[in-house]
């Protein structure tokens, strides 16, 4: 009934044709999720209402109620918030830091398994068995690698050598991407993190989706990862090859991307949302990346360096 209501609002608004330009200075930009107009971290109903009250009113509005980001408030806003919240918690969130918007991709949780299994097993190393089951709760991932732009909206600069903003952001520590990240969590009052080692390596099997390749979203490198074979050496934009099952880009190749666990070696007994060791000496890195060759870019495969390290093929993607 509530939803009549408000298709009722929806078809009024349609008649009077009612647009509010969005006067938004650059020190006025918000920080959070897009659509969450009331600003307490989820989408619901009251966000869509509160944004039709905007609208019929010519209130207070904020780049958070600009769904569609064309700088006016609309029907159209309105309609796509209504889509948002019909599908919430399934769909991806989108946030946008100073008008720089990055999309966390759902991944429904499920039980698969980790390390030398399917697609995985006929090229795997040793540190990738034994394969083990792994279940995992529902989470968010970055759609993308964290890129140049939006470490500089909430870093206020960059790392040095960094020097295409829609390049993945490089030569940050695993202790770097923690100050990120208790930044990006104070502006936004959310808790982004880094992806566990079981949670990158589901995502890029391509979740409950998964089709088994070899590589994140296909058995051929060259459809969706850049590497030695193919890159020139160069990072590449994120979100310029095709992407995974679950539409999640460079997951294999591009940069290496840090993940939240010490190293170690694999046990056999079927866990349930692992963290890695408690302690060791190099954090896990995983997915290869554009100067390295392409059976690094194979989805079980393991790297890992000490959490100090800056390397410029070495980046992150966030998890939430
Ligand atoms: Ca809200
Ligand atoms: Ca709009
Ligand atoms: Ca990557």
């Amino acid at each position: 009934m509530r939803l009549k209501h408000y298709l009722f609002r929806i078809i009024t608004l349609i008649a009077v044709g009612m647009t509010c330009n969005l006067n938004v200075s650059a020190t006025d930009y918000d920080s959070g999720l897009v659509g969450d107009v009331n600003h307490d971290g989820r989408l619901s109903i009251t966000d869509i209402s509160m944004l039709i009250n905007d609208l019929l009113t010519d209130a207070h509005a904020n780049y958070l109620s600009d769904i569609n980001r064309d700088r006016r408030l609309s029907i159209a806003d309105v309609s796509e918030l209504i889509d948002m919240v019909l599908n919430y918690p399934d769909c991806n969130l989108c946030f946008t830091i100073d008008d720089w918007r990055f999309t966390m991709v759902r991944v429904k949780g499920g039980t698969f398994t980790l390390g030398a299994a399917q697609g995985q097993d006929s090229e795997a190393y040793y540190d990738e068995f034994p394969a083990h089951q792994v279940t995992l709760s529902d989470y968010y991932i970055g759609q993308c690698e964290v890129d140049q732009m939006l470490w500089y909206h909430v870093m206020d600069g960059l790392p040095l050598d960094n020097d295409d903003q829609e390049c993945p952001v490089v030569n940050v520590s695993w202790e770097d991407c923690q100050d990120f990240i208790n930044t990006l969590n104070q502006l936004t009052g959310l808790n982004f993190r880094l992806p566990t080692e079981a949670e990158w390596e589901f995502a890029a099997r391509g979740g409950n989706l998964s089709q088994h390749y070899k590589y994140s979203g296909s058995n051929d490198f060259d459809e969706v990862a850049w590497c030695e074979e193919n890159s020139n050496d160069w990072l590449h934009r994120t979100g310029e090859k095709k992407p995974n099952e679950l539409g999640i880009y460079d997951m294999s190749g591009n940069a290496w991307e840090w993940c939240y666990d010490w190293w170690g070696m694999y046990e056999s007994a079927a866990v349930v949302n692992p963290t890695g060791p408690e302690s060791g000496s190099e954090r896990v890195c995983r997915g290869g990346c554009m100067n390295g060759h392409a059976r690094f870019c194979r989805i079980g495969y393991r790297m890992s360096y000490p959490p100090f390290t800056r390397r410029p093929e070495l980046g992150f993607r966030l998890a939430l």
